[in-house]
């Protein structure tokens, strides 16, 4: 089919926001450990893991959640779960197996409005969660 260029992010982003964590994090006002990055996508350990291999995979531009940042951008989401997928060979638990999780406004217990990608494993995981 016809090659279709992608629209350069500046056309279309949302405004950093130098009220969001994670923008700061993005443009590495505040610290953190990063374990991969692609031109769009961060990924760094969180802050409180709970679980051996914890990590945020973020789109850098803002996306509020993970629907949001999906209907505004699908390619970017499709990069964002290439990425966790990189991040979990990197941490060694593709093999044995991992989480994806996007939690998602008060019930889904979403704290950052900024959409991440939560990476868990390296450990038997239960379900249902909590
Ligand atoms: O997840 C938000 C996650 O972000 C939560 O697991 C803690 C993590 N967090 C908070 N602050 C930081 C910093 N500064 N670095 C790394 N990780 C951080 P949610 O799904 O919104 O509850």
């Amino acid at each position: 089919g016809p090659f279709l260029a992608r629209p350069h992010p500046a056309a279309y982003s949302e405004p950093v926001s130098t009220d969001c964590l994670f923008c700061r994090i993005v443009e590495r006002s505040v610290p953190a450990t990063v374990v991969h990055e692609t031109e769009t996508v961060l990924a760094f350990r969180d802050i409180a893991p709970q679980a051996d291999t914890h990590i945020l995979v973020i789109p850098k531009e803002h996306h509020s959640d993970a629907a949001a940042m999906a209907a505004a951008d699908p390619q970017l989401a499709g990069e964002v779960l290439a990425v966790a997928g990189e991040v979990a060979k990197i941490d060694g638990v593709d093999a044995s197996g991992y989480r994806l999780v996007f939690n998602t406004g008060e019930d889904g217990g979403q704290t950052v409005f900024h959409a991440h990608c939560h990476v868990l494993g390296g450990r038997n995981l239960t379900w249902p969660p909590g």
